[in-house]
């Protein structure tokens, strides 16, 4: 008889689930495990998506809410500038990741809720991410700033990416997640610095998660094309690939950030993104529409020749950095859409359109 102690057991294989993920309280586990992804999206919100028709004689791609801006600078008591900011879904309702400039001109970001999508409850406290693991909170210790959230529902909790002033070495891609908009958790930084506009894609391309973002530099980076990335669990990302780069002498010439989650239709993904233009009197950002291939998001099917909405309203050329229109979040239902944007770095504003249409722009010439 062998002696069965001694003899040599092969390892139990084990699905390797990183820290990040494993971290989710057990309740939402058992949630994730026994729903599918279709039966979550149908339980989320059935709210109205906040909307506004055409208005009579315009035939624009898109058009603002006779609201704006939604949201004012001084919502809070504290906050000089609320702007560029990510507005998802949420239960019966809607929630979100604001970007707040308070009165020190310190940049954070804040948790809000609302009924509508247009009035908002938006938290005086910035969100307090719990780190995911202990080295997480070594390593990276708290963010000096955090700026420009994006929000993206992504298997079984809803993804925050956003700029991550690292330390102080400079700003990079910040990740983290809630299930509720109460508790947050952060995860690693998922490029180096410098850079800025990460935009999760809202499902795995082929087994991998998928991002954009763009490399920059430390200061207002007078460049900047869109990049392509893949990870496995969140945590290390590779397989990197370029995208878009400016087109010299149009609105879009300095450079190019993707705005709101790509949102997948038949045709491809459709991608809302930000073009920046150099005047004599400095950035001019306007907003862009392309369609990308969808197992292949790092191809361009078509790309908008013209801007969609550029900074023409008051308060888009009017703030803290005039002449900005920036697109950071985007509501669906059915063939509708409505689009978060900041607005002269200052304020928040509302635009609606039709996807059908804003593919067809994107590849009228
Ligand atoms: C970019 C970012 C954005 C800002 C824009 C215009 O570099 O910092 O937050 O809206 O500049 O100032």
């Amino acid at each position: 008889m062998p002696d069965e102690s001694s003899a040599y057991k092969a390892p139990v294989q084990r699905q390797w689930v990183p820290e990040c993920l494993r971290a989710l309280p057990d309740a939402v586990h058992d949630r994730a495990a026994t729903e599918t992804q279709e039966d979550r999206r149908t339980m989320t919100s059935q709210a109205p998506m906040p909307w506004q028709d055409r208005p009579a004689g315009s035939s624009a791609p898109m058009w603002r809410n006779s609201g704006n801006p939604i949201i004012r600078r001084d919502l809070l008591p504290h906050s000089n500038s609320i702007f560029n900011s990510a507005v998802v879904r949420y239960e019966d309702a809607f929630a979100g990741v604001f970007r707040v400039d308070d009165m020190t001109r310190t940049m954070d970001v804040h948790a809000g809720r609302s009924a509508d999508g247009l009035v908002w409850r938006i938290e005086e406290r910035p969100i307090d991410f719990a780190p995911a693991d202990a080295r997480t909170a070594h390593i990276q210790e708290r963010f000096v700033h955090a700026y420009d959230p994006r929000v993206t529902w992504l298997e079984d909790r809803y993804w925050v990416s956003w700029c991550n002033s690292y330390n102080g070495h400079g700003p990079t891609i910040g990740l983290g997640w809630t299930t509720d908009f109460s508790t947050f958790t952060q995860v690693e930084n998922a490029f180096l610095p410098f850079n800025r506009n990460g935009v999760l894609f809202p499902r795995r391309i082929g087994d991998a998660y998928a991002m954009y973002s763009r490399p920059s530099d430390d200061g207002h980076t007078p460049f900047g094309d869109i990049y392509y990335s893949e990870s496995p669990d969140m945590i290390h990302w590779g397989r990197h690939r370029h995208v878009m780069a400016p087109v010299p002498w149009t609105w879009q010439s300095t450079k190019v950030g993707a705005g709101p989650t790509p949102i997948e239709t038949a045709e491809g993904w459709l991608l809302l993104y930000h073009g920046v233009l150099t005047s004599c009197n400095g950035f001019v950002y306007s907003m862009g529409v392309a369609l990308m291939d969808l197992e292949e998001p790092w191809r361009v099917i078509a790309r908008s020749h013209d801007y969609v909405l550029a900074p023409h309203a008051p308060y888009e050329q009017v703030g803290d950095v005039p002449n900005v229109f920036f697109p950071c979040a985007a509501l669906t239902d059915g063939d509708r859409i409505s689009v978060y944007y900041g607005a002269a770095d200052t304020v928040t504003g509302l635009a609606h359109g039709y996807l059908n249409e804003l593919i067809d722009f994107a590849r009228r010439r």
